[in-house]
């Protein structure tokens, strides 16, 4: 829906162009791992991979996870080597020339052989807000990967698998040797898909999972509802997607749902649905219109946001989010409350005198009425995590619960918003610079932006010392980029996300550079090899640099 709020912040996000790119290429790294691991040293040594020599094996802890990941990363490994072999049947005449091995210097090594993976614990079901991520890798002729986690060694073999790269010449496909141990800075690294505006295929969802992964995020945030289109099958009000969906075939069934998280989970990513309440609910309207509030006295009145004191709604939204939460395992769920539509409210009949009667003077009181009751509606166990207004408004909120910060404003604002919600005791995901949909945020943009940094600044200028700045912002979890669905469908939808999304996975996975880095290994080299990879890998993802060229089978 097009309201002003949105014009605004649309003009806001028009305003920084993205640098130009013209001049000569950024040339790529070759085997640098994206995001940056946070100890690494590359050694001169390297290794030839042959499909036929190498192998994965596990030493330690194993389950299913675990063995099917290593699968995959065998096939990853064996897909980039034939791609090398057409490259180097391609290249043919001149790149020939090069005989036997002492061709390849001193540093060569010979083959790889293995890498042995030892996991120390027993693998968890599901991926968690507090799992253990962190990793050691020694890559020599016989390497190693430790784990205290799963989810670790997922991690773990990602970057493995990285460190491979086609040789300049196109003759080899190889790694050096190397040491690494590595963590995340944040817990939380997401991606918000938008399943409302546009409909995306179940694949493209697995897709975009597959890339999460790349990235080592760990969350995709579905929004699944929203005015334009109600995509989920209800079990107990299946009218509501009958007549709510763009189309009788465009919908998530719970089997949909069910492959998609378990295709995440295998993956290490949580999937945490957001059902967006009671704004953006117009598609809700078109079986069940009694679920909204008129926005004034005619039954002709426009119709707006849920009815905030309709029994019916309360009764509903109860039974959606009992579904919805045995259909997401995860236990954060996103109850929206954004962007909602008071002036409506404020012209229904029934709700002013609500308001006169109670003493209220604004609608944003009957906002804070409906966003408590709905997060009661949340199995105990839940973690609610709500849209910034839901705290702007002054809805008590626990301190199990999450907010997260969206709106677009200026960095001073950021940080001083995240610090009040900190301050008022709860959790802070991070937004407000990340949108992808605003074509003209450069990758440089996404990737300059800190979220701790924002909430220290913030304090330190409230007068906090070093120490207490650095505690406050411990208290931010990650952030997301968001890739909001008004323009985007299966055609575009993974270039518009990456490689501008992969600032963001680096920002939350590694330490931030004080400034992008320039030159032979910087920042951008660095993501001209990874978007490259990416495609290698399946993703479509667009140039990040201005001219240059993914040498692709
Ligand atoms: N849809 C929903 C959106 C947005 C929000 N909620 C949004 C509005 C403006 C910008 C970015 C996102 N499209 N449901 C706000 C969280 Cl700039």
């Amino acid at each position: 829906m097009w309201r002003p709020a949105t014009a605004l912040l649309a003009l806001a996000l028009a305003a920084p162009a993205a640098p130009a790119a013209p001049g000569p290429r950024v040339p790529p790294t070759r085997g640098e791992v994206w995001p940056r691991p946070l100890n690494h040293q590359k050694l001169s040594a390297f290794y030839t991979y042959d499909p036929n020599v190498f192998q994965i094996v596990t030493k330690g802890k194993s389950c299913n996870l675990l063995e099917s990941a290593i699968e995959r990363y065998l096939q990853v490994l064996r897909s980039q080597y034939s791609m090398m072999q057409r490259l180097r049947a391609k290249a043919g005449a001149g790149a020939g020339t090069r005989e036997g091995e002492g061709a390849r210097g001193a540093d060569y090594q010979g083959n790889i052989l293995a890498l042995e993976v030892d996991l120390r614990q027993l693998c968890e079901e599901y991926p968690h807000a507090d799992m253990d991520e962190a990793y050691g890798l020694k890559v020599s002729r016989r390497s190693t990967l430790v784990s205290d986690s799963v989810w670790g060694a997922l991690r773990g073999l990602e970057t493995f698998a990285q460190l491979f790269y086609i040789t300049s010449d196109y003759q080899d496909y190889v790694v050096n040797g190397s040491t690494t141990s590595d963590y995340p800075r944040y817990s939380h690294r997401g991606l918000l898909v938008d399943t409302a505006r546009h409909y995306l295929p179940v694949r493209d969802l697995e897709l975009v999972v597959d890339a999460l992964a790349i990235h080592k995020m760990n969350v995709l945030h579905w929004h699944l509802v929203d005015d334009q289109s109600f995509p989920y099958v209800s079990e107990r009000f299946p009218e509501l997607s009958a007549r709510g969906s763009f189309a009788p075939w465009l919908v998530y069934s719970a089997a949909d749902i069910r492959r998609v998280v378990e295709h995440a989970r295998a993956r290490g990513v949580r999937v945490i649905v957001e059902l967006d309440v009671p704004g953006h609910t117009l598609s809700w309207g078109v079986s069940h219109p009694e679920l909204l509030a008129h926005c004034g006295a005619a039954a002709a009145a426009r119709r707006g946001p849920l009815h905030p004191l309709q029994p019916a709604v309360y009764s509903t939204l109860a039974a959606l989010l009992q579904e919805l939460q045995a259909l997401f395992p995860d236990h954060a769920f996103h109850l929206g409350g954004d962007e909602v539509d008071l002036d409506c409210w404020e012209k229904n009949p029934e709700l002013i005198e609500y308001m006169r009667v109670h003493g209220m003077r604004s609608a944003r009181e009957l906002h804070a009425l409906f966003m408590t009751h709905a997060l009661r509606l949340l199995a105990p166990r839940a973690a609610p995590v709500v849209w910034q207004e839901v705290f702007d408004e002054g809805v008590p909120l626990s301190n199990k619960t999450i907010v997260q910060v969206w709106k677009f404003t200026n960095d001073t604002v950021w940080g001083k918003e995240m610090l009040d919600i900190i301050r008022s005791g709860q959790r802070v995901l991070f937004s407000s610079a990340w949108y992808l949909d605003a074509l003209r945020l450069s990758w440089q943009a996404m990737y300059s932006v800190d979220p701790r940094r924002l909430v220290a600044a913030a304090a330190r200028a409230r007068g906090a010392g070093a120490r207490g700045a650095a505690a406050l912002a411990e208290r931010v979890l990650g952030g997301e980029a968001a890739m909001w669905g008004e323009m985007v469908d299966t055609t575009n939808i993974m270039t518009r996300i990456w490689p501008r999304a992969s600032a963001v996975a680096e920002v939350l996975w590694s330490e931030p550079p004080p400034a992008i880095e320039g030159g032979a290994g910087g920042a951008a080299a660095r993501l001209e090899e990874h978007a490259c990879r990416l495609r290698r890998r399946g993703v479509p993802a667009e140039p990040p640099n201005g001219p240059g060229f993914c040498a692709l089978d």
